[in-house]
């Protein structure tokens, strides 16, 4: 087979959070298998990631915590690089794109591709906080949502609807910086010109060609992601902004540029080159020689950035001149869990870093679960009792039950020494085609993408041992037949050699361990399908379990930790904050503690209650819509919050002085504002 050169990327997670299962089931447990594959194959590879550190996910999230750009990326870069490291993801660099060299490196990027006239400059009108003297990034105004009229939408996205949005378009939009309405004002920008760019695209993207020139094979693309370009690239390309006016990331290279950063998801991708040079520089190496010439450049991504990897990242790359594109770009759909979306906010997830600090030793348990349910062609879902069913039925009752009786039984019989091969039966013929034919075909499935099915189809090898040995129970033939079942044993104890190479890019741990017991070690896949690994006589040693069952008491645990996560933090998108008032504003208000004297119902009006207040410096008549929520005897006797100096206004004939304060749930539900024991009438509320 043909060496292949190969720059795999895994997606730069953003240093504002952990990772949960989502991230790892869709992006870095494929990548990671994938270069496993290719090391074992020989293929000359570099496996790069690091983490993304610029942007207003990074900024939002500092003022979210209240500390600062930098310690926020500090701290989530340490947290997801030790995860990483803890779960086996063997990056060869894992960077960050806070250091000077990314800086360096996406300013270079960037002053080329302005030299060559790839940017327009166009001068636009933004929001603008007058108070902090900023342009409000899209993430930084709130406000009411114009297609659904909730508040609380973003600049870019309404939460509730699910509309994308441009600042521009939200009504009443304020400044999650000062809570002020933000003014409008002219700032200039580079923008990328994509409209330039959809000839060739188009043809790279449907056809693999440039120019007429084979670069890569469409059908090996996901299908949803040939379909996601086509429908940007139909729906006709626009110019797009690469830089943005913040205070936090990468300084755009050029003089009166005071203000300005890259677009995140400029510098972003260049990212991967600026890890390459690190990487290179470490190592005596060469980073052209990944990111030029005849190479594959693979990057492996969630389905919500295929845009920016198979188009926009592309075009940078060509209009830099001399770099390549992509060879392929295997998008992940979500995962869910427990029937939903993982959600940070609402901390519905499971967490890499709590798992694995919760069970060190089952990080192969939860890479097998999730490998076989990646979605890789449409959302697929976590479960902890799927995770239970799939350790305790598959890896514990095929793998480890096939492994460890060839190996005990070898232990018993030849005292840990592989026996003879004798003569072979049309069985043993039929079962050693089919473990030879097994690496082919993970090999092919591997170059295809399909890691889902690769992995099954590592499994079917154990399956095999499993069943040679059920079916001919050596155990049974032992003493009647002890050359057969040398014959069994050896050709059991091949597959277990056989399992120690293909489980390789899946399960490292395991394959590993498999090795030691049989004393056996090979990284090489051109070993895999042999059936004389063991020489006859070659000592094994005892082997120890593999995989524990997965006990009931775990996945309650688990189920009853989301069930409380889900609990205590907030599922309610509350509204935004309101614009500011000032401390006049606020003193002007007169609110006390008042108790409710009399209560009855207001003719005609379902929701109205007419109350008796007794104030401590009057008693007055306030009318308060709590019908639907109490009884007027529930009422009498409580003391509650009251705003004495609102205007006076007749309600349903009523003349109410005064406003009973409540507070309301996401459900309309209403609730007293009551004071502690000992507060009565006539107390000062400020
Ligand atoms: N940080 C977005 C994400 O985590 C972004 C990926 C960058 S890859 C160059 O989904
Ligand atoms: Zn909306």
């Amino acid at each position: 087979m043909q060496k292949n050169k190969f720059t795999v990327t895994a997606a730069l997670p953003y240093a504002n959070g952990p990772l949960h299962l989502g991230h790892v089931a869709g992006v870095y447990l494929p990548a990671d298998i994938f270069v496993r594959f290719l090391r074992m194959n020989n293929h000359d590879v570099a496996f790069i990631c690091g983490s993304d550190e610029n942007g207003a996910a990074i900024t939002l999230r500092a003022k979210k915590e209240g500390i600062t750009p930098q310690e926020i990326v500090d701290k989530y870069h340490k947290i997801i690089g030790d995860s990483f490291k803890n779960f086996d993801i063997s990056f060869d660099i894992f960077h960050r794109t806070s250091l000077p060299l990314h800086h360096e490196t996406s300013q270079d990027f960037f002053k080329v591709l302005h030299a060559n006239g790839s940017f327009t400059q166009e001068t636009s009108e933004q929001y603008y906080d007058e108070e902090f003297k900023q342009f409000l990034a899209d993430r930084y105004i709130t406000g009411e949502c114009p297609k659904c009229h909730s508040a609380g939408a973003y600049g870019d996205q309404c939460e509730k609807c699910g509309s994308s949005l441009s600042p521009l378009e939200l009504i009443n939009p304020v400044s999650t910086l000062s809570g002020k309405t933000p003014v409008l004002k002219q700032t200039s920008h580079w923008y990328l010109p994509m409209e330039r760019h959809e000839t060739w695209l188009k043809e790279w993207i449907q056809k693999g060609t440039l120019n007429g020139v084979q670069q890569h094979d469409p059908k090996k693309w996901r299908n949803q992601v040939l379909g996601q370009c086509m429908s940007w690239i139909d729906g006709g390309l626009h110019s797009r902004a690469m830089t943005r006016d913040l205070d936090w990331g990468v300084k755009v290279p050029l003089p009166d540029s005071e203000g300005k950063v890259l677009y995140v998801w400029l510098d972003a991708p260049i990212g991967y080159i600026s890890a390459t040079k690190q990487w290179a520089q470490d190592n005596g190496k060469n980073w052209e020689d990944y990111w030029k010439g005849d190479r594959k450049l693979v990057h492996f991504i969630g389905k919500d950035n295929i845009v920016f990897h198979a188009i926009i990242f592309p075009i940078l790359l060509k209009a830099h001149g001399d770099l390549i594109l992509p060879d392929n770009v295997p998008a992940y759909e979500f995962l869910n869990l427990e029937g939903e979306k993982f959600s940070t906010s609402r901390n519905w997830a499971v967490w890499l870093h709590e798992y694995i600090e919760s069970y060190p030793d089952k990080v192969d348990e939860l890479k097998y679960v999730l490998s076989s349910i990646a979605p890789e062609s449409k959302d697929s879902e976590f479960t902890w009792k799927e995770y239970q069913a799939r350790v305790n039925n598959e890896l514990a009752d095929i793998l480890g039950n096939f492994v460890n009786r060839a190996l005990v039984l070898t232990q018993k019989y030849y005292e840990g020494k592989v026996p003879t091969l004798g003569s072979l039966t049309a069985e043993d013929e039929q079962v050693l085609a089919e473990m030879k034919a097994i690496p082919a075909k993970i090999s092919q499935l591997l170059y295809d993408y399909k890691l889902r099915e690769a992995q099954a189809e590592a499994m079917n090898l154990a399956r095999l041992g499993n069943k040679y040995l059920a079916e001919n129970e050596p155990w049974k033939l032992v003493k009647e037949n002890p050359a057969r079942v040398e014959t069994i044993m050896n050709i059991a104890l091949q597959i277990t050699a056989n399992l120690s190479i293909v489980l390789q890019p899946f399960l490292p741990r395991t394959a590993k361990k498999i090795g030691e017991f049989l004393n056996f070690e090979s990284n090489s896949w051109e070993n895999a399908g042999k059936s004389d690994l063991l020489a006859t006589g070659h000592a094994t040693n005892k082997p120890e379990i593999l995989f524990t069952k997965i006990e009931d008491t775990m996945i309650e645990a688990e189920l009853e930790k989301l069930k409380n996560a889900n609990s205590t933090s907030s599922a309610v998108a509350f509204p935004a904050q309101k614009p500011a008032a000032s401390f006049d504003d606020f003193t002007k208000m007169d609110i006390r503690l008042g108790t409710i004297l009399e209560a009855g119902k207001v003719e005609k009006a379902d929701k109205l209650l007419k109350l008796l207040v007794d104030t401590g410096i009057d008693k007055r008549t306030i009318v308060s819509g709590i019908a639907a929520h109490y009884k007027p005897e529930e009422v009498v006797g409580k003391t509650v919050a009251v705003l004495l100096n609102l205007e006076p206004r007749k309600i349903r004939g009523v003349e109410s002085q005064g406003m009973i304060l409540m507070a309301e749930n996401d459900k309309g539900e209403l609730s007293f504002m009551v004071p502690e024991k000992g507060f009565g009438a006539g107390f000062e509320i400020r």
